[in-house]
Protein backbone atom coordinates (compact mmCIF):
# COMPACT_ATOMS: atom_id res chain seq x y z
CA UNK A 1 0.00 0.00 0.00
CA UNK A 2 1.16 3.48 -0.49
CA UNK A 3 0.95 5.86 2.21
CA UNK A 4 -2.31 6.19 3.60
CA UNK A 5 -1.91 10.04 3.78
CA UNK A 6 0.99 10.59 0.76
CA UNK A 7 0.13 14.53 0.75
CA UNK A 8 1.80 14.65 4.10
CA UNK A 9 4.82 13.00 3.05
CA UNK A 10 5.18 15.57 -0.44
CA UNK A 11 3.25 18.32 1.15
CA UNK A 12 1.46 19.81 -2.17
CA UNK A 13 1.08 23.94 -2.24
CA UNK A 14 -2.36 24.13 -0.81
CA UNK A 15 -4.49 24.53 2.40
CA UNK A 16 -4.97 21.03 4.00
CA UNK A 17 -7.07 21.89 6.75
CA UNK A 18 -9.82 25.36 7.81
CA UNK A 19 -11.47 25.17 11.27
CA UNK A 20 -13.21 28.32 11.51
CA UNK A 21 -10.36 31.31 10.97
CA UNK A 22 -7.95 28.53 12.09
CA UNK A 23 -5.85 26.94 8.71
CA UNK A 24 -3.08 24.79 7.96
CA UNK A 25 -1.20 24.19 4.78
CA UNK A 26 0.34 21.15 3.72
CA UNK A 27 3.63 22.05 4.64
CA UNK A 28 2.55 23.45 7.95
CA UNK A 29 0.07 20.39 9.08
CA UNK A 30 3.17 17.94 7.77
CA UNK A 31 5.66 19.78 10.61
CA UNK A 32 2.95 19.96 13.13
CA UNK A 33 1.50 16.43 12.68
CA UNK A 34 5.24 14.76 12.32
CA UNK A 35 6.53 16.76 15.26
CA UNK A 36 3.97 14.87 17.00
CA UNK A 37 4.30 11.83 15.35
CA UNK A 38 7.63 12.20 16.66
CA UNK A 39 6.53 12.03 20.05
CA UNK A 40 3.86 9.47 19.94
CA UNK A 41 6.78 6.54 17.82
CA UNK A 42 6.81 3.54 19.83
CA UNK A 43 3.46 3.71 21.24
CA UNK A 44 0.50 1.03 20.54
CA UNK A 45 -2.73 3.24 21.23
CA UNK A 46 -3.68 6.21 22.00
CA UNK A 47 -6.46 8.01 22.36
CA UNK A 48 -7.89 11.65 21.22
CA UNK A 49 -10.08 14.06 22.60
CA UNK A 50 -12.24 15.16 19.72
CA UNK A 51 -13.10 18.62 20.09
CA UNK A 52 -14.19 19.75 16.47
CA UNK A 53 -11.27 21.59 16.18
CA UNK A 54 -8.61 21.57 13.84
CA UNK A 55 -5.99 20.37 16.86
CA UNK A 56 -8.06 16.91 16.43
CA UNK A 57 -7.30 16.47 12.39
CA UNK A 58 -3.66 17.46 13.55
CA UNK A 59 -3.24 14.60 16.48
CA UNK A 60 -5.00 12.09 14.18
CA UNK A 61 -2.74 12.75 11.34
CA UNK A 62 0.06 11.85 13.84
CA UNK A 63 -1.17 9.29 15.13
CA UNK A 64 -1.33 8.02 11.41
CA UNK A 65 1.95 9.20 10.68
CA UNK A 66 3.39 7.32 13.47
CA UNK A 67 1.84 4.06 13.27
CA UNK A 68 -0.27 4.27 16.46
CA UNK A 69 -3.30 3.58 16.85
CA UNK A 70 -6.05 6.27 17.88
CA UNK A 71 -9.52 5.97 19.79
CA UNK A 72 -11.32 9.24 18.88
CA UNK A 73 -13.40 10.07 21.74
CA UNK A 74 -16.73 11.93 21.76
CA UNK A 75 -15.99 15.13 24.29
CA UNK A 76 -19.36 14.96 25.44
CA UNK A 77 -19.30 10.87 26.75
CA UNK A 78 -20.94 10.74 30.09
CA UNK A 79 -19.17 9.05 32.90
CA UNK A 80 -20.70 5.77 32.25
CA UNK A 81 -19.19 5.69 28.78
CA UNK A 82 -15.67 7.19 29.52
CA UNK A 83 -15.13 4.72 32.25
CA UNK A 84 -15.90 2.09 29.49
CA UNK A 85 -13.90 3.35 26.64
CA UNK A 86 -10.89 3.92 28.81
CA UNK A 87 -11.10 0.29 30.38
CA UNK A 88 -11.91 -1.41 26.80
CA UNK A 89 -9.31 0.49 24.81
CA UNK A 90 -6.77 1.05 27.09
CA UNK A 91 -5.17 4.18 25.58
CA UNK A 92 -1.80 5.18 27.05
CA UNK A 93 -2.46 9.09 26.77
CA UNK A 94 -4.95 11.37 25.57
CA UNK A 95 -4.36 14.09 23.00
CA UNK A 96 -5.56 17.11 23.28
CA UNK A 97 -6.15 20.87 22.24
CA UNK A 98 -3.92 22.95 24.61
CA UNK A 99 -6.51 24.66 27.25
CA UNK A 100 -9.11 22.47 27.26
CA UNK A 101 -10.24 20.27 30.15
CA UNK A 102 -10.26 16.78 29.20
CA UNK A 103 -12.17 14.54 31.78
CA UNK A 104 -9.80 11.97 31.77
CA UNK A 105 -6.88 10.22 34.66
CA UNK A 106 -4.55 9.16 31.26
CA UNK A 107 -1.60 11.07 30.50
CA UNK A 108 -1.65 14.12 28.40
CA UNK A 109 -0.28 15.32 25.49
CA UNK A 110 -1.18 18.62 23.73
CA UNK A 111 -1.57 19.17 19.93
CA UNK A 112 0.50 21.92 18.85
CA UNK A 113 -0.33 23.34 15.34
CA UNK A 114 1.44 26.55 15.95
CA UNK A 115 5.00 24.75 14.36
CA UNK A 116 7.27 26.04 11.89
CA UNK A 117 6.98 25.21 8.55
CA UNK A 118 10.07 22.91 8.28
CA UNK A 119 9.38 20.45 5.70
CA UNK A 120 12.83 18.84 6.30
CA UNK A 121 11.66 17.71 10.14
CA UNK A 122 8.57 16.39 8.14
CA UNK A 123 9.99 14.43 5.63
CA UNK A 124 12.82 13.40 8.61
CA UNK A 125 9.92 12.04 10.73
CA UNK A 126 8.97 8.75 11.68
CA UNK A 127 8.83 6.20 8.87
CA UNK A 128 5.24 6.06 8.62
CA UNK A 129 3.90 2.24 8.84
CA UNK A 130 1.83 1.06 6.74
CA UNK A 131 1.32 -2.71 6.38
CA UNK A 132 -2.72 -2.21 5.73
CA UNK A 133 -3.34 -4.65 8.22
CA UNK A 134 -2.32 -2.65 10.77
CA UNK A 135 -5.47 -1.32 13.04
CA UNK A 136 -5.87 2.93 12.52
CA UNK A 137 -8.66 3.44 14.42
CA UNK A 138 -10.85 1.73 17.36
CA UNK A 139 -14.39 3.39 16.72
CA UNK A 140 -17.03 2.79 19.49
CA UNK A 141 -20.65 2.41 18.43
CA UNK A 142 -23.59 1.19 20.03
CA UNK A 143 -25.76 -1.96 19.98
CA UNK A 144 -29.01 -2.96 20.95
CA UNK A 145 -28.16 -3.59 24.64
CA UNK A 146 -24.90 -2.91 26.73
CA UNK A 147 -22.03 -0.20 26.16
CA UNK A 148 -20.50 0.27 23.23
CA UNK A 149 -18.03 -1.61 21.20
CA UNK A 150 -14.65 -0.15 19.60
CA UNK A 151 -14.52 -0.98 15.83
CA UNK A 152 -11.00 -1.69 14.78
CA UNK A 153 -10.36 -0.10 11.25
CA UNK A 154 -7.29 -1.04 9.88
CA UNK A 155 -5.11 1.15 7.10
CA UNK A 156 -5.86 -0.88 4.65
CA UNK A 157 -9.57 -0.40 5.22
CA UNK A 158 -9.43 3.33 5.15
CA UNK A 159 -8.12 3.39 2.40
CA UNK A 160 -9.69 0.91 0.05
CA UNK A 161 -12.67 3.09 1.26
CA UNK A 162 -11.79 6.42 0.85
CA UNK A 163 -10.06 5.75 -3.06
CA UNK A 164 -13.49 3.96 -3.67
CA UNK A 165 -15.67 6.95 -2.75
CA UNK A 166 -13.15 9.36 -4.78
CA UNK A 167 -13.88 7.28 -7.90
CA UNK A 168 -17.60 7.15 -7.07
CA UNK A 169 -17.56 10.95 -6.68
CA UNK A 170 -14.84 11.34 -8.92
CA UNK A 171 -13.31 13.59 -5.66
CA UNK A 172 -9.81 15.35 -6.36
CA UNK A 173 -7.32 17.16 -4.65
CA UNK A 174 -9.29 20.45 -6.28
CA UNK A 175 -11.96 19.35 -4.06
CA UNK A 176 -13.16 22.03 -1.00
CA UNK A 177 -15.16 19.77 0.92
CA UNK A 178 -16.99 21.47 3.92
CA UNK A 179 -19.28 19.67 6.82
CA UNK A 180 -20.05 19.99 9.92
CA UNK A 181 -19.70 16.65 11.45
CA UNK A 182 -18.66 15.42 14.72
CA UNK A 183 -14.67 13.80 14.66
CA UNK A 184 -15.30 11.15 16.56
CA UNK A 185 -17.25 8.79 13.96
CA UNK A 186 -16.80 7.36 10.89
CA UNK A 187 -18.60 9.56 8.65
CA UNK A 188 -16.91 13.36 9.78
CA UNK A 189 -13.40 11.44 10.92
CA UNK A 190 -12.93 9.16 8.10
CA UNK A 191 -14.48 10.14 5.41
CA UNK A 192 -14.88 13.74 6.45
CA UNK A 193 -10.96 14.51 7.29
CA UNK A 194 -8.95 11.63 5.91
CA UNK A 195 -10.87 11.70 2.91
CA UNK A 196 -9.53 15.28 2.01
CA UNK A 197 -5.98 14.87 3.57
CA UNK A 198 -5.52 11.12 1.61
CA UNK A 199 -6.94 13.12 -1.57
CA UNK A 200 -4.41 16.41 -1.04
CA UNK A 201 -7.36 18.16 -1.07
CA UNK A 202 -8.70 20.98 1.25
CA UNK A 203 -11.31 20.45 4.57
CA UNK A 204 -13.55 23.54 5.56
CA UNK A 205 -15.39 22.25 9.29
CA UNK A 206 -17.75 24.60 9.30
CA UNK A 207 -18.66 23.96 13.57
CA UNK A 208 -22.67 24.09 11.85
CA UNK A 209 -24.27 23.36 8.66
CA UNK A 210 -25.99 26.82 8.19
CA UNK A 211 -26.54 28.44 4.82
CA UNK A 212 -24.51 31.56 5.36
CA UNK A 213 -21.16 30.03 6.39
CA UNK A 214 -21.60 27.32 3.98
CA UNK A 215 -22.41 29.70 0.91
CA UNK A 216 -19.16 31.99 2.11
CA UNK A 217 -16.97 28.57 2.17
CA UNK A 218 -16.91 28.42 -1.53
CA UNK A 219 -17.16 24.32 -1.00
CA UNK A 220 -17.25 22.10 -4.35
CA UNK A 221 -18.37 18.91 -2.05
CA UNK A 222 -20.51 18.76 0.80
CA UNK A 223 -21.01 16.09 3.50
CA UNK A 224 -23.95 16.17 6.19
CA UNK A 225 -26.44 13.92 8.30
CA UNK A 226 -30.32 14.28 6.82
CA UNK A 227 -30.87 16.14 10.02
CA UNK A 228 -28.23 19.08 9.00
CA UNK A 229 -29.79 18.83 5.41
CA UNK A 230 -33.38 19.67 6.75
CA UNK A 231 -32.06 22.35 8.93
CA UNK A 232 -30.20 23.48 6.03
CA UNK A 233 -33.06 23.87 3.64
CA UNK A 234 -35.33 25.72 5.98
CA UNK A 235 -32.68 28.11 6.37
CA UNK A 236 -32.20 28.01 2.29
CA UNK A 237 -36.07 28.40 1.88
CA UNK A 238 -35.69 31.90 3.37
CA UNK A 239 -32.28 32.90 1.82
CA UNK A 240 -32.54 32.65 -2.32
CA UNK A 241 -29.05 34.23 -2.42
CA UNK A 242 -27.50 31.86 -0.15
CA UNK A 243 -29.21 28.71 -2.10
CA UNK A 244 -28.34 30.30 -5.62
CA UNK A 245 -24.15 30.15 -4.00
CA UNK A 246 -25.13 26.59 -2.49
CA UNK A 247 -26.20 25.13 -6.32
CA UNK A 248 -23.02 25.88 -7.34
CA UNK A 249 -21.34 23.10 -5.64
CA UNK A 250 -20.27 19.88 -7.26
CA UNK A 251 -22.11 17.77 -4.97
CA UNK A 252 -23.87 17.69 -2.13
CA UNK A 253 -23.80 13.56 -0.10
CA UNK A 254 -26.08 12.57 2.52
CA UNK A 255 -25.91 10.12 4.86
CA UNK A 256 -25.50 7.95 8.14
CA UNK A 257 -29.18 8.08 8.13
CA UNK A 258 -32.26 8.38 5.27
CA UNK A 259 -32.85 11.67 3.74
CA UNK A 260 -36.78 12.09 3.36
CA UNK A 261 -38.23 12.18 -0.05
CA UNK A 262 -39.42 15.64 1.12
CA UNK A 263 -36.33 16.72 1.78
CA UNK A 264 -34.77 15.64 -0.85
CA UNK A 265 -37.02 17.66 -3.34
CA UNK A 266 -37.12 20.62 -1.09
CA UNK A 267 -33.25 20.84 -1.65
CA UNK A 268 -33.52 19.99 -5.37
CA UNK A 269 -36.36 23.18 -5.26
CA UNK A 270 -34.06 25.40 -3.77
CA UNK A 271 -30.60 24.81 -5.42
CA UNK A 272 -31.18 22.90 -7.89
CA UNK A 273 -29.42 20.45 -6.66
CA UNK A 274 -29.79 16.36 -6.56
CA UNK A 275 -28.36 15.27 -2.99
CA UNK A 276 -26.46 11.56 -3.44
CA UNK A 277 -26.94 9.27 -0.76
CA UNK A 278 -24.43 6.83 0.28
CA UNK A 279 -25.23 4.05 3.13
CA UNK A 280 -22.22 2.92 5.62
CA UNK A 281 -21.94 1.11 8.52
CA UNK A 282 -18.78 2.02 11.24
CA UNK A 283 -17.87 -1.84 10.76
CA UNK A 284 -18.10 -2.10 7.06
CA UNK A 285 -17.11 2.10 6.25
CA UNK A 286 -19.04 2.99 2.77
CA UNK A 287 -21.09 0.17 1.05
CA UNK A 288 -22.98 1.88 -1.43
CA UNK A 289 -23.03 5.31 -2.71
CA UNK A 290 -24.88 7.04 -5.26
CA UNK A 291 -22.79 7.97 -8.64
CA UNK A 292 -21.35 11.47 -9.41
CA UNK A 293 -22.45 10.62 -12.86
CA UNK A 294 -25.73 8.87 -12.39
CA UNK A 295 -29.12 10.83 -11.49
CA UNK A 296 -29.86 9.69 -8.12
CA UNK A 297 -33.00 7.79 -6.93
CA UNK A 298 -34.27 9.47 -3.66
CA UNK A 299 -35.56 6.77 -1.56
CA UNK A 300 -32.14 4.71 -2.87
CA UNK A 301 -28.50 4.60 -1.64
CA UNK A 302 -27.07 4.04 -4.75
CA UNK A 303 -24.75 1.11 -5.95
CA UNK A 304 -21.84 -1.06 -4.32
CA UNK A 305 -19.00 0.63 -4.47
CA UNK A 306 -16.20 -0.56 -6.75
CA UNK A 307 -14.36 -3.88 -4.70
CA UNK A 308 -17.16 -4.27 -2.86
CA UNK A 309 -19.88 -7.03 -2.73
CA UNK A 310 -23.53 -6.52 -0.74
CA UNK A 311 -25.87 -9.57 -0.82
CA UNK A 312 -29.52 -9.63 -0.01
CA UNK A 313 -30.45 -12.81 1.47
CA UNK A 314 -33.49 -14.92 2.18
CA UNK A 315 -36.07 -15.88 -0.12
CA UNK A 316 -38.24 -12.54 -0.29
CA UNK A 317 -37.55 -9.42 -2.49
CA UNK A 318 -36.30 -7.91 0.41
CA UNK A 319 -34.36 -8.87 3.23
CA UNK A 320 -30.86 -8.24 5.49
CA UNK A 321 -28.19 -6.52 3.46
CA UNK A 322 -24.69 -8.05 4.11
CA UNK A 323 -21.54 -7.02 2.94
CA UNK A 324 -17.92 -8.53 1.85
CA UNK A 325 -14.65 -6.52 0.76
CA UNK A 326 -11.68 -4.96 1.67
CA UNK A 327 -13.12 -1.95 3.79
CA UNK A 328 -14.39 -4.45 6.75
CA UNK A 329 -13.35 -3.98 10.07
CA UNK A 330 -11.23 -6.69 11.63
CA UNK A 331 -13.73 -7.22 14.65
CA UNK A 332 -15.05 -5.19 17.99
CA UNK A 333 -12.01 -4.96 20.40
CA UNK A 334 -12.29 -7.64 23.33
CA UNK A 335 -15.56 -8.99 22.22
CA UNK A 336 -14.72 -12.34 19.78
CA UNK A 337 -18.71 -13.05 20.83
CA UNK A 338 -19.87 -9.79 18.89
CA UNK A 339 -17.83 -10.00 16.33
CA UNK A 340 -18.25 -14.21 15.01
CA UNK A 341 -22.27 -13.14 16.09
CA UNK A 342 -21.74 -10.63 13.07
CA UNK A 343 -20.21 -12.64 10.50
CA UNK A 344 -21.52 -15.42 8.75
CA UNK A 345 -19.62 -18.62 8.17
CA UNK A 346 -18.53 -17.90 4.65
CA UNK A 347 -17.07 -14.43 6.09
CA UNK A 348 -19.58 -11.81 5.28
CA UNK A 349 -20.63 -8.90 7.68
CA UNK A 350 -24.81 -8.94 8.52
CA UNK A 351 -25.32 -5.23 8.49
CA UNK A 352 -28.86 -6.03 10.36
CA UNK A 353 -30.62 -3.57 7.79
CA UNK A 354 -33.00 -5.10 5.39
CA UNK A 355 -33.15 -3.86 1.88
CA UNK A 356 -33.81 -4.37 -1.30
CA UNK A 357 -32.68 -3.83 -5.10
CA UNK A 358 -33.82 -1.85 -7.43
CA UNK A 359 -34.33 -1.82 -11.51
CA UNK A 360 -31.56 0.05 -11.95
CA UNK A 361 -29.35 -2.04 -9.36
CA UNK A 362 -29.23 0.48 -6.26
CA UNK A 363 -29.84 -0.34 -3.15
CA UNK A 364 -33.15 0.62 -1.00
CA UNK A 365 -33.33 0.49 2.53
CA UNK A 366 -36.60 -0.70 4.30
CA UNK A 367 -35.81 -0.79 7.80
CA UNK A 368 -33.72 -2.84 10.75
CA UNK A 369 -33.79 -6.30 11.91
CA UNK A 370 -33.33 -4.81 15.32
CA UNK A 371 -36.11 -2.39 16.67
CA UNK A 372 -34.07 -1.91 19.37
CA UNK A 373 -31.37 0.63 17.44
CA UNK A 374 -32.29 3.71 17.42
CA UNK A 375 -31.01 6.58 14.54
CA UNK A 376 -31.23 10.24 16.08
CA UNK A 377 -29.58 13.45 14.57
CA UNK A 378 -27.86 10.40 12.16
CA UNK A 379 -26.30 8.94 15.72
CA UNK A 380 -26.68 5.42 16.40
CA UNK A 381 -28.17 4.52 19.97
CA UNK A 382 -28.94 1.40 21.80
CA UNK A 383 -32.04 1.63 23.31
CA UNK A 384 -30.94 -0.78 25.95
CA UNK A 385 -27.97 1.45 27.36
CA UNK A 386 -30.78 4.26 27.95
CA UNK A 387 -33.32 1.36 29.58
CA UNK A 388 -30.03 0.92 32.02
CA UNK A 389 -29.28 4.39 32.76
CA UNK A 390 -32.97 5.34 33.13
CA UNK A 391 -33.26 2.04 36.22
CA UNK A 392 -29.89 3.76 38.06
CA UNK A 393 -32.05 6.36 39.23
CA UNK A 394 -34.17 5.55 42.42
CA UNK A 395 -37.34 6.82 41.12
CA UNK A 396 -37.28 4.20 38.05
CA UNK A 397 -39.01 1.04 38.47
CA UNK A 398 -39.19 0.09 35.15
CA UNK A 399 -38.23 1.54 31.72
CA UNK A 400 -38.50 1.07 27.83
CA UNK A 401 -37.23 3.25 25.60
CA UNK A 402 -38.33 3.57 21.93
CA UNK A 403 -37.31 5.50 19.03
CA UNK A 404 -40.35 7.69 17.36
CA UNK A 405 -40.26 9.24 13.68
CA UNK A 406 -39.09 13.04 14.10
CA UNK A 407 -38.99 15.29 10.97
CA UNK A 408 -35.61 16.78 12.59
CA UNK A 409 -34.12 13.96 14.15
CA UNK A 410 -35.71 11.09 11.59
CA UNK A 411 -36.14 9.59 15.26
CA UNK A 412 -36.75 10.94 18.47
CA UNK A 413 -35.84 9.14 21.81
CA UNK A 414 -38.81 8.87 23.91
CA UNK A 415 -38.67 6.97 27.13
CA UNK A 416 -41.47 4.82 29.02
CA UNK A 417 -41.02 4.80 32.67
CA UNK A 418 -43.04 3.00 35.38
CA UNK A 419 -41.58 5.23 38.33
CA UNK A 420 -40.80 3.44 42.17
CA UNK A 421 -43.43 5.53 44.44
CA UNK A 422 -43.70 9.09 43.41
CA UNK A 423 -42.53 10.06 39.58
CA UNK A 424 -39.22 12.15 39.14
CA UNK A 425 -39.95 15.24 37.11
CA UNK A 426 -39.12 14.82 33.42
CA UNK A 427 -36.38 16.85 33.04
CA UNK A 428 -34.66 15.25 36.22
CA UNK A 429 -34.55 11.89 34.08
CA UNK A 430 -33.22 13.70 31.05
CA UNK A 431 -30.80 15.53 32.94
CA UNK A 432 -29.72 12.37 34.53
CA UNK A 433 -29.23 10.62 31.18
CA UNK A 434 -27.33 13.37 29.09
CA UNK A 435 -24.87 12.91 32.79
CA UNK A 436 -24.37 8.86 32.81
CA UNK A 437 -24.21 8.89 28.70
CA UNK A 438 -23.38 11.23 25.64
CA UNK A 439 -26.43 14.01 25.45
CA UNK A 440 -27.82 12.99 22.27
CA UNK A 441 -28.78 9.78 24.07
CA UNK A 442 -30.74 11.60 26.34
CA UNK A 443 -34.51 11.29 26.06
CA UNK A 444 -36.39 13.84 24.32
CA UNK A 445 -39.38 13.22 26.16
CA UNK A 446 -40.55 10.80 29.17
CA UNK A 447 -44.47 9.17 29.55
CA UNK A 448 -44.72 8.24 32.83
CA UNK A 449 -47.03 4.88 32.73
CA UNK A 450 -48.09 2.12 35.16
CA UNK A 451 -47.43 -0.55 33.90
CA UNK A 452 -45.81 -1.64 30.28
CA UNK A 453 -47.04 -4.14 28.18
CA UNK A 454 -45.79 -7.65 28.65
CA UNK A 455 -46.26 -10.69 26.78
CA UNK A 456 -46.52 -13.90 28.72
CA UNK A 457 -43.20 -14.37 29.05
CA UNK A 458 -42.66 -11.19 30.66
CA UNK A 459 -41.23 -9.40 27.87
CA UNK A 460 -42.18 -5.99 26.94
CA UNK A 461 -43.69 -5.61 23.82
CA UNK A 462 -42.32 -2.42 22.61
CA UNK A 463 -44.57 -2.18 19.27
CA UNK A 464 -48.08 -1.86 21.88
CA UNK A 465 -46.43 1.31 23.31
CA UNK A 466 -48.08 4.39 22.32
CA UNK A 467 -46.74 5.96 19.51
CA UNK A 468 -45.94 9.63 19.05
C1 LIG B 1 -29.02 19.39 25.61
N1 LIG B 1 -27.71 19.40 25.79
C2 LIG B 1 -27.47 18.87 26.98
C3 LIG B 1 -28.72 18.50 27.55
N2 LIG B 1 -29.65 18.84 26.67
N3 LIG B 1 -26.35 18.66 27.65
C4 LIG B 1 -26.43 18.10 28.87
N4 LIG B 1 -27.59 17.75 29.47
C5 LIG B 1 -28.75 17.93 28.85
N5 LIG B 1 -29.86 17.58 29.45
C6 LIG B 1 -26.75 20.01 24.85
C7 LIG B 1 -25.94 19.14 23.96
O1 LIG B 1 -24.80 18.66 24.58
C8 LIG B 1 -25.58 20.11 22.84
O2 LIG B 1 -24.57 21.00 23.22
C9 LIG B 1 -26.84 20.86 22.67
O3 LIG B 1 -27.50 20.79 23.92
C10 LIG B 1 -27.74 20.27 21.60
O4 LIG B 1 -27.58 18.86 21.63
P1 LIG B 1 -28.25 17.87 20.63
O5 LIG B 1 -29.68 17.83 20.93
O6 LIG B 1 -27.54 16.59 20.58
O7 LIG B 1 -27.94 18.61 19.30
P2 LIG B 1 -28.75 18.70 18.05
O8 LIG B 1 -28.97 20.12 17.72
O9 LIG B 1 -29.96 17.86 18.11
O10 LIG B 1 -27.74 18.04 17.01
C11 LIG B 1 -28.12 17.73 15.74
C12 LIG B 1 -26.90 17.26 14.96
C13 LIG B 1 -26.21 16.13 15.72
C14 LIG B 1 -27.40 16.79 13.63
C15 LIG B 1 -25.93 18.44 14.75
O11 LIG B 1 -27.16 15.14 16.02
C16 LIG B 1 -25.03 15.57 14.98
O12 LIG B 1 -23.95 16.14 14.98
N6 LIG B 1 -25.22 14.39 14.32
C17 LIG B 1 -24.17 13.72 13.57
C18 LIG B 1 -24.03 12.30 14.01
C19 LIG B 1 -22.98 11.56 13.22
O13 LIG B 1 -21.91 12.04 12.89
N7 LIG B 1 -23.27 10.29 12.86
C20 LIG B 1 -22.39 9.50 12.04
C21 LIG B 1 -22.24 8.13 12.63
S1 LIG B 1 -21.22 7.13 11.53
P3 LIG B 1 -23.72 21.83 22.18
O14 LIG B 1 -22.57 22.33 23.00
O15 LIG B 1 -23.31 20.84 21.12
O16 LIG B 1 -24.62 22.87 21.64
C22 LIG B 1 -22.36 6.33 10.58
C23 LIG B 1 -21.86 5.59 9.41
C24 LIG B 1 -22.30 6.34 8.21
O17 LIG B 1 -23.52 6.45 10.78
O18 LIG B 1 -22.96 5.78 7.33
O19 LIG B 1 -21.98 7.53 8.18
P1 LIG C 1 -23.42 3.49 12.67
O1 LIG C 1 -23.48 2.24 13.44
O2 LIG C 1 -23.56 4.72 13.48
O3 LIG C 1 -22.24 3.44 11.82
O4 LIG C 1 -24.70 3.48 11.74
C1 LIG C 1 -24.86 2.57 10.69
C2 LIG C 1 -26.29 2.51 10.27
O5 LIG C 1 -26.72 3.77 9.78
C3 LIG C 1 -26.55 1.56 9.16
O6 LIG C 1 -26.63 0.22 9.60
C4 LIG C 1 -27.87 2.09 8.60
O7 LIG C 1 -28.96 1.58 9.35
C5 LIG C 1 -27.76 3.59 8.84
N1 LIG C 1 -27.46 4.34 7.62
C6 LIG C 1 -26.27 4.80 7.19
N2 LIG C 1 -26.40 5.48 6.03
C7 LIG C 1 -27.71 5.45 5.71
C8 LIG C 1 -28.51 5.97 4.64
N3 LIG C 1 -27.96 6.69 3.65
N4 LIG C 1 -29.83 5.73 4.65
C9 LIG C 1 -30.40 5.01 5.64
N5 LIG C 1 -29.70 4.51 6.69
C10 LIG C 1 -28.39 4.72 6.72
Amino acid sequence: MTALLPALLDPPDRVALRFGATELTYAQLASAAGALAGELRGRTRVAVYATPSIHTAVGIAAALLAGVTTVPLNPKLGERERAHVVADAEPELVLAAPGVDVPYDLPRVDVDVDVDVDIDAAASGPVPRDEPTAPALVVYTSGTTGPPKGAVLSRGAVAANLDALAQAWEWTADDLLAHALPLFHVHGLVLGVLGPLRRGGTLHHLGTLDATTLAASGATLVFGVPTQYHRLVDQLEADPAAAATIGRTRLLVSGSAALTAVDHERIRKATGLAVRERYGMTETLIITAARAGDEPEPGTVGRPLDGTDVRITGDEEMGPVEVRGPALFDGYLNRPDATSAARTDDGWFATGDIGRWTASGALALVGRSATDLIKSGGYKIGAGEIENALLEHAGVAEAAVVGVPDEDLGERIVAFVVPSGEAPGERELIDHVAALLAPHKRPRAVRFTDALPRNDMGKVVKSRLPKG
